[in-house]
Order: structure tokens, then sequence, then C-alpha cells
């Protein structure tokens, strides 16, 4: 039985995936040997977190070789020149703001604070991302956050207005540690705010591909608040975001600064009522995950026997889960479409699927597109307009397996 990582208390088993490869860890060569873990989720009875019950060691996956870079999608890009307004817009009655994010990936947010001569602080630990965010002019060190790296910049820089993390704060699986960071370098009525895939999302659309290595965590308001609270902290705010297939941003400020806005009363009663409070709550999870996997690969392979050619669009993070568990390889999908340049003549973790270039999107006679980059759908949609068009069509599967 596992312990949780935040309270210490035994964790309900949630579901269980198996062996399961690194999510980014694509592969130059397809025979070379690859690591593989067991991937299982669990619930903590007594603060609510939920989180993996074993998770590699962050080198394995935070590394120069770190396959994600941020801007690969204009939506997001737009998104996180939002983020910056809004911390422009809080800290617009303090004097030289100081704004440190972590995680700052290549900079898709802090550019937009450096470009305005914003004092600020990105903290990467993928070298590769991190020369990107540099190369956008931004100030960044190579490190992981936690209470010493925070000590280190509140002696070095003073203390901060506002810490940010998106896609992040669920990546760190010493989380204690990066609160405890957070309540050292957060000047008295500074603020965090933090993003990241929504539990109450992911259970109610079954959205499980969200569950890999790089998520160790996945937060609700309800552990938001207990964690926050152990280490001074409150939560005060909570933001929906549409981004990322369904992600919440959290606010936190020291306790008793701020009284919570009513939005964090009303989302904790929307988690109660998906009782995700409860382990009773994730019951059904398992099932509804199943009866995805079966039927998405039953429909791949109809249209395999009909002779009907598919291939993949993003090789996501998320789809390592997907393909890994419902066992989906090249027999079924013939490649994969992606525009990052490092994720491009490699095979995907553990299926081995190849990935190419966007060019090779729909060679001739492929009418099926399974869209693993679902959380980009609009996106991907407006942009493959010509595709539906001329009749071809769009494999999704959140919350069931449909064809559009
Ligand atoms: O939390 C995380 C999120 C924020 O990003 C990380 N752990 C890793 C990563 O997860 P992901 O890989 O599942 O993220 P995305 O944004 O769903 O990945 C999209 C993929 O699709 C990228 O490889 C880029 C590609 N893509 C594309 O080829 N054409 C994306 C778009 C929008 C496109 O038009
Ligand atoms: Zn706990």
């Amino acid at each position: 039985m596992s312990q949780c990582r935040v309270c210490s208390a035994a964790l309900e088993p949630v579901i269980d995936f198996g062996r399961m490869p690194i999510a980014n860890g694509f592969l130059k060569d397809p025979k070379a040997k690859e690591f593989f873990y067991n991937m299982a989720v669990g619930f903590c009875p007594s603060c609510l977190m939920v989180q993996l019950t074993e998770a590699p060691a962050p080198e394995m996956m935070f590394n120069d070789s770190y396959a994600f870079f941020s801007s690969t999608s204009r939506a997001m890009a737009e998104h996180f020149r939002g983020n910056a307004e809004e911390v422009l817009a809080r800290t617009s009655r303090s004097s030289a703001p100081f704004i440190v994010e972590l995680g700052c990936n290549d900079g898709i947010m802090l550019k937009n604070l450096a470009a305005k001569g914003v004092k600020h602080l990105g903290i990467e630990p993928s070298s590769n991302v991190a020369r990107a965010a540099r190369q956008n002019g931004v100030n960044v060190t190579e490190k992981f956050f936690n209470a010493a790296t925070a000590q280190a910049i509140l002696k070095e820089y003073g203390p901060a207005d506002v810490i940010c993390g998106s896609n992040v704060f669920c990546h760190i699986e010493d989380i204690n540690s990066v609160f405890a960071g957070l309540a050292i370098l957060l000047k008295p009525e500074g603020y965090v705010y933090f993003e990241d895939p929504y539990l109450w999302d992911i259970i109610q659309k079954s959205s499980f591909d969200q569950i890999y290595d790089e998520h160790v965590y996945y937060f609700s308001g309800l552990s938001v608040r207990n964690l926050a609270a152990r280490h001074g902290l409150e939560l005060v705010d909570m933001a929906h975001q549409e981004v990322h297939g369904g992600s919440m941003r959290y606010y936190l400020k020291r306790k008793g600064v701020q009284a919570p806005a009513s939005a964090v009363a009303e989302w904790i009663a929307k988690e109660k009522e998906l009782k995700i409070d409860v382990i009773d709550g994730y019951r059904v999870f398992k099932s509804k995950v199943d009866v995805i996997c079966r039927d998405l690969k039953a429909l791949l392979v109809d249209l395999k026997a009909k002779g009907a050619r598919v291939v993949g669009y993003g090789a996501t993070s998320k789809s390592t889960t997907l393909l890994n568990y419902a066992g989906i390889g090249p027999e079924l999908i013939e490649h994969i479409s992606d525009t990052t340049p490092t994720k491009i003549g490699r095979f995907t973790p553990g299926m081995h699927i190849p990935v190419k270039a966007y060019e090779d999107l729909v060679p001739g006679g492929v009418r099926y597109v399974l869209l693993l980059a679902w959380n980009h759908k609009k996106e991907i949609m407006a942009k493959e307009r010509a595709f539906q068009a001329q009749g071809g069509k769009f494999i999704t599967y959140f919350p069931a397996v449909v064809m559009e």
C-alpha cells in the first residue's frame, strides 16, 4: 500500500494501468531498450489528494531532450498572453513587481512580461526548453523549485509579488517542498496562481489520458485547499479554464490576507456532487475508461479490416497512455503527424508508431484521423477544414468514441 505524498496517509486504489513507458520518451531507434514503470492512481482519504502511486525520477522526464515545447499551439500562446496581461493588471499598483514562474518552458508566458521590462525569473529544469526561453528574452535559471531554491532566489532577487506555474505544479512529486518554497518566497501581500488539468473534468469526461508519469497529482479545490493550509497559505479563488481539456486555475494568498471568493465554495460543491471526495466517486471511472478503450480499438480494427487508412494527429504525452493502455500500435495507426521538430522522425513510447512531419498528415487515401491532441480540437478543426470538406473524418473518444 503506498502512502500519500502530502500527508502520509495510506492511499486507496483508484485505477491501475499496468506497465507504461515514459510519456515523452520518443525513441530514435524502436529497438532501443525502454524504461517501464507501473502506472496506477491512488486517492488519499485524509487530504483528498489524487496521485500516482509510483512516479519515475524527475530526471527521467525533464532533461536536455524534453520533447514538449509549449509554443506549438497558437491558442496556447494566446492563452498565456492573457495570463501575462492578468498578472500586469493585478500588480499594477505595486512598484517594480517581481514575477517568478515555475517551469516556464520556452517562455510562452514570461516573454510577454520580459518584453515590457517587468522584473521576472523563470525556473526551468529542462535545459533545451530553457534555452528556447532565453532566446525569447526570458531570464531563466535551470533548477527544480523547492524550499532551498526559494531561499536562494529570495537572497538574490528579494520576495516575489507573484509566483505562478501552468501545467507545472502537478508535475512536481515533492509538492510539500514546493509549497514550503512558496511560503518562503512570497511577499506578505503577494499571490500565487497555478493551473493544471482539473480532476473534476477528468472524472466528468473520463479523460484518463491526462494520467501519465509527468502528472503526479490530479488536483481539485478540495485537495489544494488542504495542501495550502499545511503551509500557511489559503485558496482564495478558482477560475475554470477550457485549455488542456479542462483545467483549473487556483489562486493562493497567505492565510488571512483575503477572504475566499464565492467561486471556491461553488467549485467545491460541484466536486462533492461528483463525489471526488470519497473513494466511491471513482468506482465507475475504470469501467468507463475500459469501454472507451474497447470501443476505440474495435473501431480501428474495423476500419483496418475494411482497408481504410488511419493516421494520428498530435503525438501528445497523453496519447502514450491511451495507445499503450488500449493496445493501439502501428498495425492500426500508420503514423502520427506532429509539428514538433524533436518528435519528428522518432517512434512513440511503448507502441512505436512513427511520428512524421505535418506535411505528411493526409497522404493519398487517408480518410480517418485519430485526434490525439483532442484538447486542441477547436484550433485543429479550424485548420483542417479542407480535410473534412473532402470527406475526411476525425475520430475523438471523450466522453465516448465518435467520428465527425
Ligand atoms: O502538462 C503537460 C502539457 C501542458 O503539455 C506536459 N506534461 C506535456 C504536454 O502534454 P501533451 O503532450 O499531452 O500536450 P499537448 O499540448 O496536447 O500536445 C500537442 C501535441 O500536438 C504537440 O506535440 C504539438 C502537436 N500539435 C500539432 O502537431 N499540430 C498541436 C497542434 C495544436 C497542432 O496544430
Ligand atoms: Zn493525503
